[in-house]
């Protein structure tokens, strides 16, 4: 509900007209789901968050530049970035920044309720949206998702349980994420995308999200077919995120 107002506060401000405007829809994307298909590349999709609902604040005053930049360095496959203000600290300078000094595929990580916010994500240079099943019905995902695609964003869909998988499920979208964490409780437990694996199809790429922090898990994931596996709070809750990352891939 936070989300609506905020957006049709932004709305106001700038409206799509003067969103069109920006380089971005101009320029060729770069696509998520090829880079985690790369064999030559890790799959890891690096996050950059400040804070979170489930941990509070993790690292206030991390630079984004510094952090996206040594992300890459460190042989990421992919940025993503929190945009929301309220419960994540983020904003969307912060993506437009991660934009500027990479060539790489950057996922805007919001709640994505409105066509507003995919004009938006690519005015500011994203190559990918994030559509979550437990906050839109099938409809929504399906109308969101075409219309991410007609502007050239890729979709990552993510999923909690097989009924949100089963019902939102729709060609339009690019990749699957299955997101370990439970939103009630905050649990993490990677045995969830185990779980889920075999039920995505394989013409999607499948993502495993949030509670990794063990290479081991990421070998164990991949065994079971994960092609993607998103990060943050095992680099963010070091000062020196990028570092953290690097020595993880080591
Ligand atoms: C990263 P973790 O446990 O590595 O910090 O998780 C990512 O999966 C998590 O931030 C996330 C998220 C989201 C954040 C997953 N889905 C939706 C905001 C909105």
């Amino acid at each position: 509900a936070h989300k609506q107002k905020e957006v049709a506060e932004r709305k106001s401000l700038y409206p799509t007209k003067l969103l069109e405007k920006s380089i971005y829809f101009e320029t060729q994307p770069v696509s998520l789901k090829k880079y985690l298909l790369r064999p030559d590349k890790t799959g890891i999709i690096a996050e950059f968050k400040r804070k979170s609902p489930s941990k509070g604040m993790i690292n206030p005053y991390v630079s984004v530049e510094r952090t996206s930049v040594g992300y890459m360095q460190a042989g990421a496959s992919a940025l993503s970035i929190l945009t929301d203000a309220q419960f994540f600290g983020g904003k969307n300078e912060d993506l437009t920044v991660a934009r500027k000094f990479n060539f790489c595929p950057i996922l805007r990580k919001d709640f994505t309720i409105d066509e507003y916010q995919i004009t938006e994500a690519k005015s500011i240079g994203a190559d990918a949206i994030l559509l979550i099943a437990a906050i839109l019905s099938p409809t929504q995902i399906k109308t969101l998702a075409a219309f991410a695609k007609s502007l050239l964003l890729e979709v990552l869909l993510e999923v909690h349980d097989k009924e949100e998988l089963d019902r939102s499920i729709t060609p339009e979208v690019d990749a699957i994420g299955v997101n370990n964490r439970n939103l009630k409780d905050f649990t993490v437990d990677i045995t969830l995308s185990k779980e889920l694996s075999a039920a995505i199809p394989s013409q999607f790429v499948k993502v495993s999200e949030s509670g990794i922090s063990q290479a081991e898990t990421v070998i164990e994931l991949k065994s079971y077919g994960y092609q993607g596996f998103l990060m943050g709070e095992t680099f963010m809750k070091n000062s020196r995120s990028e570092k953290a990352c690097a020595e993880f891939i080591e």
